[in-house]
């Protein structure tokens, strides 16, 4: 019996610059075959049995994680590697002191021979994706070349991946170009090389997460947020989350939190007992695309279709709606095994392990059993309080936006900035202690403005300029705010229960939009009065809400200075209205 597949012409034929494309790349890097990904969930399966065959796969107990995998990278790779990712633009100064730069040519020529052959005895996988609802102008397209088929299978769930993309490319948009080998995933040998100008990404030698799903921070970040200042919008490392109250009105916050800092788990956050009639509706977890609305607001897509996201932690108790999430369908690297093949790790109460996340026996003495950048990678659609309005072509309006760091002291709860100009100071003041996302110290505070600092293509300078120059484009801007989840006392304890009571704090924000709620004047913004949080069923430690809701000027005049030479490295690029906030501030402080 005929069906639609066989009157639909071959992928290759569609759009000629991808093909020719691919042709290069099929000359430089001599695969032994070449498939084009149409995107289906037959193709998936497929690939999924390939693996599972070839042992590169794991399948995991199918009464408990029915259609889950376990797959497990190399142990050299195992994050993303900040330290060997790089912005090539012509000119250094726009890459910026933020970022590694290269010359274009001499990447492409380093690059190129690492390439040459790099795909013999392999197949080429052609991924065209577009990132964003596939109708909505505000989407972008982008196609991956990859000899991964671990990293199609993760693309398939990241990005709405295949024909319809393909299409969208063939009809005149433009795409991103994304060239990705694992190599020998040497960390040698290992490169995440940048070209804005020529919207092109070229990376080898790693398999994981953002160095190797390149619709995610290398496209969706990076090369989307030089397109997005050429092009007047942002492209900012937010989940995006839907907040319904008891009287059925829906509001969107956009937040910034540096990686596994949380964002996952405020946006798919539970409401807890005592706030009755409030309901949570994911949009994203990771990023957002937001753009000047027509009138006057700032509205905002996720451009992806799934969650990579950090499995350690999860558990009924902290992210309910993860942890049932990830019960099926869920493709699982580097955790624990249990004896009965039930993925594992740190932070579940139940369940023991038997194997590591290398596949070792258990031994606790060599470290935690799942890595602690395990990651699940989902379909957005398996999230309980996934909401429809993710695929709403021009987006979701946002009514505020909020940055947040992992910071021990200093940073209260939670403080309001006076405006947009203000708001932008704020997002450049942030810094957070480093996690496992990426190789390297963790738990060293870092500057980390707006949570871009690994994803920001180009120089922060002109990007704050940029971000001064969308909210003069807005006349109903939404407000800024800062939080901190992860305060604690002297000895060391959090003074915050964070999860789901953080909905306390974004529902004075809320209140703060609609006009109803108080705040304290202070020099660092508007503070919370303690009677305007909704406490209702929280019992605190004591003095704990004083120590969250104040701020002490002595730390404070330490934290200007620091954020001042800071920004002293950007030179003539700094925006002087960011300078003058900063002044203004200082004044504040005395
Ligand atoms: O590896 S990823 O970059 O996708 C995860 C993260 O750091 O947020
Ligand atoms: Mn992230």
């Amino acid at each position: 019996m005929a069906t639609a597949a066989h009157t639909l012409s071959p992928l290759a034929d569609l759009s000629r610059a991808v093909a020719e494309w691919v042709g290069t790349v099929r000359e430089l890097t001599q695969p032994r075959a070449v498939h084009w990904c149409e995107g289906t969930e037959a193709e998936a399966r497929q690939l999924t049995t390939q693996l599972l065959r070839s042992g590169e796969l794991g399948a995991l107990n199918a009464d408990q994680f029915p259609g889950c995998h376990l797959y497990r990278s190399a142990p050299n790779d195992v994050a993303r590697v900040e330290h060997l990712t790089y912005i090539c633009t012509r000119s250094q100064e726009d890459a910026g002191p933020n970022n590694h730069w290269m010359d274009p040519q001499q990447a492409h020529a380093k690059m190129r021979e690492l390439f040459r052959g790099c795909m013999r005895e392999r197949t080429l996988y052609v991924v065209p994706y577009c990132m964003g609802p596939s109708d909505s102008p505000l989407a972008r397209c982008g196609v991956e070349i990859t000899d991964s088929p671990y990293v199609v299978l993760n693309m398939l769930v990241m990005t709405r991946a295949g024909r319809a993309a393909l299409e969208r490319i063939a009809r005149g948009d433009s795409f991103v170009r994304g060239l990705h080998s694992i190599g020998e995933l040497d960390p040698e040998r290992r490169f995440i090389m940048h070209f804005p100008e020529e919207l092109a990404i070229e990376s080898f030698g790693s398999g994981y997460g953002g160095n190797a799903l390149l619709g995610k921070k290398c496209h969706a970040l990076r090369i989307a947020s030089w397109q997005a200042r050429s092009e007047g919008w942002l492209a900012e490392h937010m989940l995006i989350v839907g907040l319904q109250n008891p009287r059925g009105e829906t509001h969107y916050l956009a937040c910034a939190f540096p990686s596994a800092c949380g964002k996952t788990n405020l946006a798919m956050l539970i409401p807890p007992g005592s706030l009755p009639g409030w309901r949570v509706l994911t949009v994203g977890d990771d990023i957002a695309w937001l753009h000047p609305g027509e009138d006057g607001r700032l509205w905002a897509i996720n451009p992806e279709a799934g969650y990579f996201g950090v499995v350690p932690g999860t558990n009924p108790r902290t992210n309910r709606n993860a942890y049932e999430m990830i019960r099926r369908d869920t493709l699982f690297t580097n955790v624990a095994l249990t004896a009965d093949s039930q993925p594992w790790w740190e932070g579940l109460d139940s369940g023991k392990p038997v194997l590591d996340w290398q596949g070792r026996p258990y031994d606790p003495a060599r470290g935690p059993a799942a890595h602690p950048n395990s990651r699940f990678t989902v379909s957005a659609r398996r999230n309980p309080s996934w909401s429809p309005h993710s695929e709403d072509a021009q987006g979701v309006p946002i009514a505020a936006l909020v940055f947040g760091g992992r910071r021990r002291e200093v940073a209260p709860l939670v403080y309001e900035a006076r405006d947009w100009r203000h708001g932008v100071l704020v997002g450049a003041s942030l810094a957070s202690e480093t996690t496992a996302a990426a190789v390297g110290q963790v738990g060293v505070t870092r500057r980390d403005p707006m949570a871009m600092q690994p994803f920001c293509g180009y120089n922060f300078g002109d990007y704050w300029q940029h971000w001064l120059d969308v909210g003069a484009r807005l006349a109903r801007p939404p407000r800024i705010y800062h939080v901190n989840w992860f305060r604690r006392d002297a000895q060391g304890r959090f003074l915050w229960p964070g999860y789901g009571e953080n909905l306390r704090v974004l529902t004075w924000m809320l209140e703060r939009c609609a006009g109803r709620a108080a705040a304290v004047d202070s020099p660092i913004g508007w503070l919370p009065r303690p009677q305007e949080l909704d406490l209702r069923g929280l019992e605190l430690g004591s003095g704990a809400l004083e120590a969250l809701l104040t701020i002490d000027r002595t730390l404070w005049r330490k934290e200007a200075a620091d954020l001042r030479e800071y920004l002293s490295c950007y030179g003539s690029r700094l925006p002087p209205a960011l300078l003058a906030e900063l002044t203004a501030t200082e004044q504040r402080l005395g």
